[in-house]
């Protein structure tokens, strides 16, 4: 169905010829410090960008990697904590790619991350001043009418992002991205306190408030007068491969779903704790919006879904059930208010749904975090079982990590569509966990995800275009493809090695038997390999703040 494109050129195989993996972003100077060999090596040395060794191990051969076929031997040089520029060779000369040690090394790839949302605004020009050679024209502004109306009552949904490599925009992801920065930011404040990301002023807020400000606005206005909330707006069908502006084909709005309220409900409350004190007018209007969207679920009890109708090809976003997005919602407003309603609704949701779900489609885990961070008393109850299902998802986790030669947290069958986010999610359940247990438990699983995003995995690539020597480069996203600037557009996740690829090009690109590690191209065409989508950003955010909160700590002490 997607098959429809121009493409520059014809896409290659990959072969993935490195010998020796690392962290292209770097090393903090007292973080875990691995780089995972493939080649036989026993003894191995580090050398400074002068040539001199200044650092010598013996490697521990792990074995046999399931999911890459790779036989794999670590080499550990946690113990060389000196600022620098420096590179892993083994006794047979086989050399890494550069990499650094150094305090700030995460700085760049955390601005990265978060100001590719500023890239993806809808509705905005993308002038020379915040956008410099990825400036374009403003996109999607004319109104939209409700699929299967006859079209008389116009809206106007402008704004928002675009949810990925397409230019759709769907609630129930819309949500779960800001979600996922909103909780980073309450977490680890000091991280974003002086980012500056050169995106467009809009008053004193940090800039991440400023950025995840945008998609609040856009959510705002896809709530219907009566509180429901319409499931996505998109066009028919998803856009050839132009630039956003040239995509000029009607908008719809599409059927409101209980998923869509219930997401809608809780990132309205979210914000609405998170934007008061710092712009109260809008703390105000958010917190209206959840109210209202929660009255309409709540006269609304029955699961209302969401299936494309004949003709539609853009995303779906269909779940199974609302149970954990009620719980959600209701956890996120009695975190807000603090009203005892809210918390008879969550006393009588506790089955049927994991807490600690972290993703777009099943989010108890974000329920879950609405009350770990909303500073209310959590019934005992409760908060044992979200300790309870963190705890055991960590535990198996960690077994996951533990039995991958790359230190991947995910097992063979988790290669699927977008399986970065899932290595993602495992890392922000370790960290949540530590959290919890006011432990530090899991901090070299929480590394290894790290690593594995930006170098230390069976491709050898870092995942973030524009951050690594040798990253990712060639997204399905259209701007990044219809601009015809050679350089990607900064700061995107790709959605990583797929197991069960289904776009026609991987489908010839990657063969049958392939070890699901290494089932990834890097090519344009290759959309359930190498898309992108602001949800597979957001956790990332979460995982960088996370480490640019670590680094602050240890300064300090
Ligand atoms: O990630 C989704 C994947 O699991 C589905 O198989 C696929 C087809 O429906 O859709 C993916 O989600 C896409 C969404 O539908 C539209 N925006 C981009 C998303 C990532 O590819
Ligand atoms: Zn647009």
């Amino acid at each position: 169905m997607e098959n429809n494109y121009f493409f520059k050129g014809k896409p290659e195989p990959a072969v993935f010829d490195r010998e020796i993996f690392v962290n292209q972003s770097g090393y903090l100077p007292h973080g875990r410090k691995r780089a995972v060999i493939k080649v036989p090596c026993e003894k191995f040395n580090i050398e400074n960008e002068y040539g001199t060794v200044v650092y010598s191990g013996e490697t521990v051969h792990f074995g046999k990697d399931e999911c890459s076929g790779d036989d794999i031997y670590f080499a550990d040089f946690s113990d060389l904590c000196s600022e620098g520029r420096y590179t892993v060779v083994t006794e047979r000369g086989e050399r890494s790619l550069e990499f650094s040690i150094g305090d700030n090394i995460y700085a760049p790839v955390f601005d990265k991350l978060v100001k590719a949302y500023y890239y993806l605004r809808c509705g905005s020009e993308l002038c020379a001043e915040h956008a410099g050679q990825f400036a374009r024209p403003s996109c999607h502004n004319s109104s939209a009418i409700e699929y299967g109306s006859d079209g008389t009552t116009k809206y106007d949904v402008s704004g928002g992002w675009h949810d990925a490599g397409d230019y759709g925009r769907y609630v129930t992801a819309g949500a779960c991205a800001a979600a996922h920065m909103l909780y980073a930011y309450k977490l680890f404040p000091t991280a974003f306190e002086t980012q500056r990301l050169g995106i467009p002023n809009d008053g004193g807020l940090p800039d991440v408030l400023k950025e995840v400000k945008y998609e609040l606005l856009w959510l705002l206005k896809m709530q219907r007068t009566d509180g429901a909330v319409w499931h996505k707006a998109t066009t028919m069908t998803h856009a050839q491969f132009v630039m956003p502006h040239e995509d000029t084909a009607q908008m719809y709005l599409f059927a409101p779903s209980s998923i869509a309220a219930a997401d809608f409900t809780a990132i309205c409350a979210l914000g609405a704790e998170v934007y008061r004190g710092k712009d109260d007018a809008f703390a105000d209007r958010l917190a209206a919006a959840a109210e209202k969207a929660w009255l309409w679920l709540e006269e609304n009890p029955e699961f209302i879904g969401f299936q494309n109708p004949e003709g539609c090809n853009t995303g779906s976003y269909g779940e199974r059930n609302d149970i954990d997005n009620r719980f959600w919602a209701a956890a996120q407003l009695y975190s807000l208010t603090g009203e005892q309603k809210y918390l008879d609704r969550l006393n009588s949701m506790m089955i049927g749904f994991s807490m600690c779900d972290l993703g777009y489609g099943t989010v108890g885990g974000l329920g879950s975090l609405a009350l770990l961070l909303g500073g209310r008393k959590i019934p005992e109850r409760l908060y044992d079982r979200i300790k309870r299902d963190f705890n055991s998802k960590a535990t198996e986790l960690k077994g996951l990590y533990s039995s991958c030669g790359y230190g991947a947290a995910i097992g063979g069958w988790q290669f699927n569509w977008g399986s970065n986010m899932n290595i993602l999610k495992a890392a922000m359940t370790f960290i949540i966990t530590d959290r919890i247990n006011g432990k530090h438990q899991y901090t070299d699983c929480i590394t290894a995800q790290l690593d594995y995003l930006l170098g230390v995995n069976a491709t050898g690539y870092s995942f973030v275009t524009g951050c690594g020597e040798f990253c990712v480069k060639n997204p399905h996203l259209r701007p990044a493809y219809a601009d015809n600037i050679d350089e990607c557009i900064p700061g995107y996740v790709s959605g990583g090695p797929n197991g069960n690829p289904s776009d026609p090009d991987a489908l010839i690109l990657v063969p049958k038997g392939t070890p699901p590690m290494k089932c990834f191209v890097d090519d344009v065409s290759c959309y359930s390999l190498n898309e992108i989508t602001i949800y597979w950003n957001s956790p990332a955010v979460f995982l960088l703040a996370y480490f640019m909160n670590e680094n602050k700590k240890i300064d300090e002490d």
